[in-house]
């Protein structure tokens, strides 16, 4: 059976998810397109790196990402680091000729998100953005129903991202909220993941009109490298400042005629996960919220008058990814899960050429439509998106 070696760059939280994603996915996806050999782990942080390597099941680490970019016995490139490196880390991947997982958002700004795109088509290597809740089964069952027309022309999307780990303000400042390392707060780090979303099951966005806010200008300093999200208090250290947006609120113009809007927080309290989105059609609507990510509400307008009303579908065999899961509706998935997924079509387009997406392209596309929400809260007035041509 072919194999692929995989050098992952970044041993913290998605480190961990992307490790149990190659571990797994032959348990899933049998046979697999490809054996995934976990080869090398790197982090900055040596010894981290050193304890993943055992943790995660890796053949060695190191402390510099360089060797496992400059070694020729690694397939796949997987950059699970600060957001800050994924561009360099990428380029230089690209350049010498290794597929590429980058997590999300692809890069800090559309200009770096170019760079990396345009790395990747000119060394002809298969990149991905790890975008992957669009790979949760309700996710793309709600996509499989559009497509079908079942829920007619699509009118609205609104959608949420809500969390509340960083409420707190003496939660520390971690590297999500400096500008220089993460590029934006809520916007990049979350509402991408909406905004994915939304061009995923609806189309486009032509233009935006947004605002941006921050609530706690200031937080305690002293988090080191990993970021523990909102968790790992020191008593005693300086403050420092803020200078990244913990709240994004916009309205969207989609290409197609359709409107909607996007909220991201991570200041919400009592909300954990709360990624949902509802779409309104000419002919019926669809509900999903990631903290229930079995169920799919559905309302049909051809449903007998007297039965309307939106019902639930538990996600099992039928729906996608179905067949690679558990044999009946119901029994669950988890998050690692979607990043299984993730990693079985990112090795499907590796080693029989089947075309992935969210690629790059669409990486940049989502930095380009981030970029206007800022230029727009920044005049407060509407902007059009610039679109990728390609
Ligand atoms: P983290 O803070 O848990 O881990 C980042 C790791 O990168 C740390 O161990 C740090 O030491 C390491 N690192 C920093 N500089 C490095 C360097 N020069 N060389 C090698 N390693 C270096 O961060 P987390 O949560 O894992 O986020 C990583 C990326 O994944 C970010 O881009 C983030 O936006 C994205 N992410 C995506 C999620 C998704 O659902 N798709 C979920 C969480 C994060
Ligand atoms: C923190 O807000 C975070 O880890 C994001 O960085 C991820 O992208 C999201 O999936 C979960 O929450």
């Amino acid at each position: 059976m072919k194999t692929l070696r995989i050098g992952l760059i970044g041993a913290g939280f998605m480190g961990k998810a992307h490790s149990l994603a190659y571990a797994a996915l032959p348990m899933y996806f049998w046979p697999p397109p490809a054996m995934p050999i976990r080869s090398v782990i790197a982090d900055v942080n040596a010894e981290l790196a050193a304890e993943a390597a055992v943790r995660y099941g890796y053949e060695r680490s190191t402390g510099d990402w360089r060797r496992v970019v400059d070694d020729p016995n690694i397939d796949v490139i997987d950059i699970a680091t600060p957001n800050d490196l994924h561009a360099e880390i990428a380029v230089a991947a690209a350049t010498v000729g290794k597929h590429i997982i980058c997590e999300k958002p692809l890069a800090r700004t559309g200009e770096e998100a170019r760079g990396m795109y345009e790395a990747g088509c000119a060394a002809g290597i298969v990149n991905m953005v790890a975008f992957n809740y669009r790979r949760t089964p309700a996710v793309a069952l709600a996509k499989r129903y559009i497509d079908e027309g079942a829920i007619g022309q699509v009118l609205n999307f609104r959608g949420t991202y809500l969390q509340d780990w960083s409420a707190d303000p003496e939660s520390p400042l971690s590297w999500r909220f400096q500008k220089s390392i993460a590029g934006s707060g809520a916007l990049g780090d979350i509402g991408t993941h909406v905004l994915d979303l939304a061009r995923y099951l609806v189309g486009e966005v032509a233009s935006v009109n947004s605002m941006l806010r921050t609530y706690i200008p200031k937080r305690p300093t002293g988090a080191g490298g990993l970021d523990r999200l909102g968790a790992g208090r020191l008593a005693g250290t300086p403050w420092g400042i803020v200078d990244v947006d913990d709240e994004v609120s916009t309205l969207l113009r989609f290409g197609n005629g359709a409107v909607g809007s996007i909220e991201a927080t991570r200041n919400a309290y009592g909300r954990n996960n709360f990624l949902t989105f509802e779409l309104h059609g000419t002919e019926g609507s669809i509900v999903f919220n990631y903290e229930r990510r079995d169920e799919l509400q559905v309302c049909f307008a051809d449903d007998p008058d007297d039965r309307r009303g939106f019902r639930t579908v538990h996600t099992g065999p039928a729906h996608p990814y179905g067949d690679a899961l558990w044999p009946i509706p119901a029994l669950g998935i988890g998050y690692g899960d979607t990043k299984i997924i993730e990693a079985n079509d990112l090795f499907r387009a590796i080693v029989d050429g089947t075309p992935v997406s969210p690629d790059f392209g669409d990486g940049y596309q989502v930095a380009l439509i981030s970029d206007a929400i800022v230029a727009s809260a920044e005049s407060d007035a509407w902007v059009d998106v610039p679109m990728l041509d390609r």
